[in-house]
């Protein structure tokens, strides 16, 4: 990205993050992850931006590079747009390889969409124009014109698409490009808006490695909207483009994202203020425990919620998660009398005995749950930060579930 994108684009994040409440559940970093998603988000155009469909017949021109996918893109589209209930022709204008018409046909086939070709003319700028022709005799809706790309930019090509795009006039005029290119696709995005002056951005093979960051940069540097993405060969594996998704994926963070919305959702800033009181003081008890477990409870499915944190997601599958892991915890707490609750240090054998039968869950629970309040409760005395306790806390509630 340039400088200056990246400048600004910093310096928004910044002046977000610093406006903005901890929440007791959630980490800063986790916060600020949410902050600068949602700012990604925002410089990839904020919305999704749809396709133009006026016009009778709706014209599309695809352009790009050989191997970018623009074949297979047309082929999806085509399908794409008769779900909308159009009657789409597809157009073979790549004239240099015999085998770009057999396979945009076999695609044609097989989607049982209609496909116009010339086989005996090698002039992509009459096809092309024969094919909008015959669409209008026909009573075809939607044109989409697959065309031929090289290996490089060069002036040929760009004299050539320039020209068929200026016969045809197309409402769409899209830029296919393969996300794996990295930098490149940004090189030859610019060569091709600056011929083209394109409509939209196509980012192909989205289903491999490439986290997308070409996604960014070709948006800060021609400033058009990624309108779909493929991930995959099959004719189905076409998406509308999310700027939101496509942040998350560059950023690699799971769900934080949603799981810092759900934070934000359940979040009550009174009871944050009464609860920093409490710790400050040194009050903090086993029903103010109780309060933060209810807390993390409304979130949702401890599975679900414990699957959105990066990494780990993965590694439960498999695992069966009990959506009660609280339940030993609550069972205990709740056998406590007030004054256990909340004065724990009277908390002596026999009372840690009577728990363990009242709350059913056995001797050793109790005092687990003993020694992990009592080192929480040391840090937090220890660190009188607020901001590293409630990471602390989170983490042991996190723990806690784990286990169980
Ligand atoms: N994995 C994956 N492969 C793709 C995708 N789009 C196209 N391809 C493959 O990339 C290769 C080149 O695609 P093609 O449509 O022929 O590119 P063209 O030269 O621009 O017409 C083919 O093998 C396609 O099957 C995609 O979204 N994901
Ligand atoms: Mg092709």
């Amino acid at each position: 990205m340039n400088y200056k994108t990246a400048k600004e684009f910093t310096d928004r994040v910044k002046a977000k993050a610093l406006g903005q409440n901890v929440l007791t559940s959630i980490s800063p970093g986790q916060l600020l992850t949410k902050i600068t998603h949602d700012e990604l988000a925002e410089l990839m155009g904020g919305q999704a931006a749809g396709i133009n469909m006026s016009g009778n017949p709706t014209v599309v021109l695809m352009s790009g590079l050989q191997g970018s996918g623009k074949t297979t893109f047309s082929g999806k589209l085509a399908n794409y747009i008769r779900r909308k209930g159009k009657r789409p022709l597809l157009v073979a204008c790549d004239v240099y390889r015999p085998a770009a018409i057999d396979q945009l046909e076999t695609l044609g086939r097989q989607l049982d969409i209609a496909v116009y070709s010339e086989r005996a003319n090698n002039d992509p700028v009459s096809i092309a124009r024969n094919a909008i022709a015959f669409a209008r005799q026909h009573g075809f809706t939607a044109v989409i014109v697959d065309t031929a790309g090289r290996l490089a930019i060069d002036e040929a090509m760009m004299d050539e698409i320039a020209r068929v795009k200026k016969a045809i006039d197309p409402q769409e005029t899209l830029f296919v490009v393969d996300a794996m290119t990295g930098q490149d696709a940004v090189n030859t995005a610019k060569a091709f808006n600056d011929r083209l002056n394109i409509d939209g951005v196509v980012l192909t093979k989205l289903d491999g490695d490439a986290r997308g960051g070409a996604a960014l940069s070709i948006r800060s540097v021609v400033d058009k909207p990624i309108k779909f993405i493929g991930t995959g060969e099959k004719m189905e594996a076409l998406d509308e483009f999310h700027p939101d998704r496509m942040a998350g994926r560059i950023l690699g963070m799971g769900d934080v994202v949603s799981l810092v919305e759900r934070a934000q959702e359940q979040f009550d800033e009174k009871q944050a203020r009464e609860l920093n009181k409490k710790i400050a003081k040194d009050q903090f008890g086993f029903d103010d425990f109780l309060e933060q477990i209810g807390q993390i409870k409304k979130m949702g499915n401890m599975k679900d919620l414990m699957g959105m944190i990066p990494g780990v997601g993965k590694a439960i599958k498999n695992i069966d998660i009990p959506d009660d892991a609280f339940k030993g915890i609550e069972a205990i707490i709740q056998s406590m009398t007030p004054e256990e609750r909340r004065n724990p240090a009277i908390i002596n054998g026999s009372r840690r005995n009577r728990l363990a039968r009242g709350s059913g869950r056995g001797i050793e629970e109790v005092n687990k749950l003993m020694k992990q309040f009592d080192e929480m409760r040391k840090m937090m005395r220890m660190m009188g930060d607020k901001n590293k306790m409630r990471n602390m806390m989170r983490q042991m509630q996190q723990m806690q579930g784990a286990r169980r």
